[in-house]
């Protein structure tokens, strides 16, 4: 890229791209700068950006993953009371990384520490996509599942008990329709209880 090329004092495009202060090129989300954290994480089409788009106002900064081509954006978002960063990460199929956009997900979970990880799934493929849930409760990841595209599978008459699988699972688990903005309210009520109670 052309402005990699200025001349950037090298400790400068060391600590940015090693630390992930911000991308390549220093730039640093300045309006989520100290903010608490939550991520959105799934497959990709499940909806997450549309999640992030209605979670976020202005401000919203989209860059490259230090030292990656991978793009990540953040947004600040409010919960409750409380403001967070939102991030809407690269399409991510599991934590054991194959893809450049799961490695950098995975890093990111790992360098950025979120107070939740929101882990959209599209609830007509419950099955394929909870392994990544399993993976993430037993990596001790702050997790909350939304099942997304709840229209299409209530269409396809699939009938989902949120509230067994919130108990077989032990974390929040909760349906939304994003595409329609139906179950948002919900969504951050439950993203602020259980940040509050981390
Ligand atoms: N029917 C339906 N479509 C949705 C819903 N949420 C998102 N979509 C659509 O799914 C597609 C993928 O959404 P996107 O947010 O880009 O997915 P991402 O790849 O996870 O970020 C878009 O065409 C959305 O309009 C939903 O609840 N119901
Ligand atoms: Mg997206």
């Amino acid at each position: 890229m052309e402005c990699c090329n200025t001349k950037q004092p090298w400790y400068k495009k060391i600590s940015t791209t090693l630390l992930g202060t911000g991308n390549c090129h220093g730039e640093v989300n300045q309006a989520t700068q100290g903010l608490e954290k939550i991520a959105l994480v799934g497959s990709p089409n499940v909806g997450k950006s549309v999640l992030f788009n209605i979670l976020t106002g202005a401000y919203v900064t989209v860059s490259n993953y230090p030292g990656t081509t991978v793009e990540v954006s953040r947004g600040k978002g409010k919960i409750g009371t409380k403001e967070y960063e939102i991030i809407d990460t690269p399409g991510m199929y599991s934590l054991l990384c194959i893809t450049e956009e799961e490695k950098v997900t995975r890093d990111l979970l790992l360098r950025e520490s979120p107070k939740a990880v929101v882990h959209v799934v599209d609830a007509k493929n419950l099955q394929r996509m909870l392994p990544l849930t399993l993976q993430m409760i037993e990596g001790d990841v702050p997790v909350i599942l939304v099942l997304n595209i709840m229209d299409e599978a209530e269409s396809l008459g699939l009938k989902i008990d949120l509230k067994k699988l919130e108990a077989e699972l032990g974390i929040p688990v909760l349906s939304t329709v994003a595409a329609l903005n139906k179950g948002i309210e919900v969504l951050k009520e439950r993203i602020g209880e259980y940040v509050y109670a981390a």
